[in-house]
C-alpha cells in the first residue's frame, strides 16, 4: 500500500450529558479523525485522547503534533504501507500510544479494506454482536443517579459501571444495589482516585459484590494494587496500568489484578490491544472492552475487538444515543442488551459526510503526495 494523504479532522460534538468522573467533567468529545488515503482504499480512526491530559499523560494537541513531526514521517517513510510495518516504525518513539494506535488503526482499516476483510475476521471475533454495559458518572445526588441507572436499565444494559471517588462511593453503591436488587451486573471505577491508606474504606465495597473495583490507586502503583488485592474481595481489574502485553504479564504475575480493561488507544492499537487478550486467556484472566466516550469511528472497531472469544464481561462499548444526540456514524443502536459487531470491511463504519462537515472544526493536512 502507498499513502497518497493523510488528513485530521478536528470535530467537536457535544455529549448527550455531562460526564463526571473523579478527574473533572466533559462536556463535548472534542478530538480529531485520522484519514489516511492510500492508493487502494481509504481508513478511518478516532484519536481517542482528551483536550486536557487528565486520564493519561496524552492529549490533543501533543498527539497531533507527534503525529505531525514524529510517527507520520517514519510510516512515509516505508517502502510499503501495512498496519503491521507502521507500528514497527513507530516503536522507537517512546510513549504516545494513543498518538500510535490513530495513525495504525487508520492505516489498518484502509489495509483491511483493499483486502474485503472486516477487522473482526482479522482479530479472530466469535460472536457478531457483544453484551453492552454502561458507564454512569458521578451524579450531583443519590437519587439523579438512581434514576439515570434506571433509565439505562429500561433500555437494556446489561451492566452498570458508576463512577467513584473518595465521597462518592460506598453510599451511592449501596443505593443501588438496594433499589436494582443483587441480580444486577454492577462494578465501580475510580480512575485512580484512591491511595493505600483508603483500604478499610474499600474494603467495604465488599458487601455488595461487586463484579470489580477499576483502577483505584495510580496507574504507576503494581505494587500498591497487589497488596490491596489482598486486602479486598472484590477483584480488582486495571485499566490506566495496563499499556503493553508486557504491563498485563507483569500486572497478572504480581496478582495485582484479576480482570482487564482493554482499550486499544491506550495500548498502542489493536495489534497490541490482541496480544494482551492473548496473555489474559493464556492466564484465565477475564477482560473487557473499555471506552473513551468515543463516536462511532472510534467504537466500530472496539465492537470487533470486544467480540474475542476472552471478552467474557460486558464492555463498556454503549450504543449512539448514550452518547451523542446524532453519532457520526451511521448510530449503533442496542438490540436485547447487545450492539451488533460491523460486519462490513475493515472498522465497518465511515463518517457521514452531512455529520462531519457539521462537527467539524477545520482540517488539517499532514502529507499529501
Ligand atoms: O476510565 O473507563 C474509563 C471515559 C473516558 C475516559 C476514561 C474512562 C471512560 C469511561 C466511559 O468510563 C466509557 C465509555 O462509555 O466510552
Ligand atoms: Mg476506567
Amino acid at each position: 500500500m502507498r499513502i497518497e494523504r493523510i488528513e485530521l479532522w478536528h470535530i467537536g460534538i457535544p455529549l448527550r450529558s455531562p460526564f463526571r468522573t473523579s478527574h473533572g467533567t466533559q462536556h463535548d468529545k472534542d478530538t480529531f479523525l485520522v484519514q489516511v488515503v492510500t492508493d487502494a482504499a481509504e481508513g478511518w480512526s478516532e484519536f481517542a485522547g482528551e483536550p486536557e491530559p487528565l486520564y493519561s499523560s496524552e492529549f490533543v494537541a501533543g498527539a497531533e503534533a507527534v503525529l505531525a513531526d514524529h510517527l507520520v514521517p517514519r510510516v512515509l517513510a516505508l517502502p510499503s504501507v501495512t498496519a503491521a510495518a507502521s507500528a514497527r516504525a513507530m516503536a522507537p518513539v517512546s510513549g504516545h500510544p494513543m498518538a500510535k494506535a490513530a495513525l495504525e488503526t487508520a492505516v489498518l482499516d484502509a489495509e483491511l479494506r483493499t483486502h474485503g476483510m472486516s477487522l473482526g475476521s482479522y482479530l479472530g471475533a466469535v460472536r457478531d454482536r457483544v453484551p453492552a454495559g454502561v458507564s454512569v458518572g458521578i451524579a450531583d445526588s443519590v437519587p439523579e443517579l438512581l434514576d439515570r441507572v434506571e433509565g439505562y436499565l429500561a433500555e437494556g444494559y446489561v451492566r452498570i459501571k458508576l463512577k467513584i471517588e473518595p465521597g462518592w462511593d460506598l453510599e451511592p453503591v449501596r443505593a443501588v444495589r438496594e433499589r436494582f436488587g443483587g441480580d444486577l451486573a454492577l462494578q465501580v471505577d475510580a480512575n485512580t482516585a484512591y491511595t493505600l491508606a483508603d483500604a478499610e474504606r474499600l474494603r467495604r465495597l465488599d458487601e455488595f459484590d461487586l463484579l470489580l473495583i477499576e483502577q483505584p490507586l495510580p496507574e504507576d502503583d503494581l505494587r500498591g494494587h497487589a497488596e490491596l488485592a489482598r486486602r479486598l474481595r472484590t477483584p480488582i481489574c486495571l485499566d490506566e496500568s495496563i499499556t503493553s502485553a508486557r504491563d498485563a504479564a507483569t500486572a497478572i504475575a504480581l496478582d495485582a489484578c484479576r480482570v482487564i480493561n482493554i482499550k486499544p488507544a491506550r495500548v498502542g492499537g489493536y495489534l497490541e490491544a490482541r496480544r494482551i487478550h492473548d496473555v489474559a486467556v493464556a492466564h484465565g484472566v477475564p477482560v473487557w472492552c473499555g471506552g473513551m466516550l468515543e463516536t462511532g469511528i472510534g467504537r466500530a472497531p472496539n465492537l470487533a475487538l470486544a467480540a474475542l472469544p476472552g471478552f467474557v464481561l460486558p464492555g463498556d462499548t454503549s450504543a449512539s444515543d448514550r452518547y451523542f444526540v446524532e453519532d457520526l456514524t451511521e448510530p449503533f443502536v442496542l438490540e436485547d442488551g447487545h450492539v451488533r459487531v460491523p460486519a462490513g470491511a475493515g472498522i465497518g463504519a465511515v463518517p457521514v459526510g452531512d455529520v462531519l462537515r457539521r462537527v467539524s472544526r477545520g482540517r488539517r493536512s499532514l502529507f499529501t503526495r
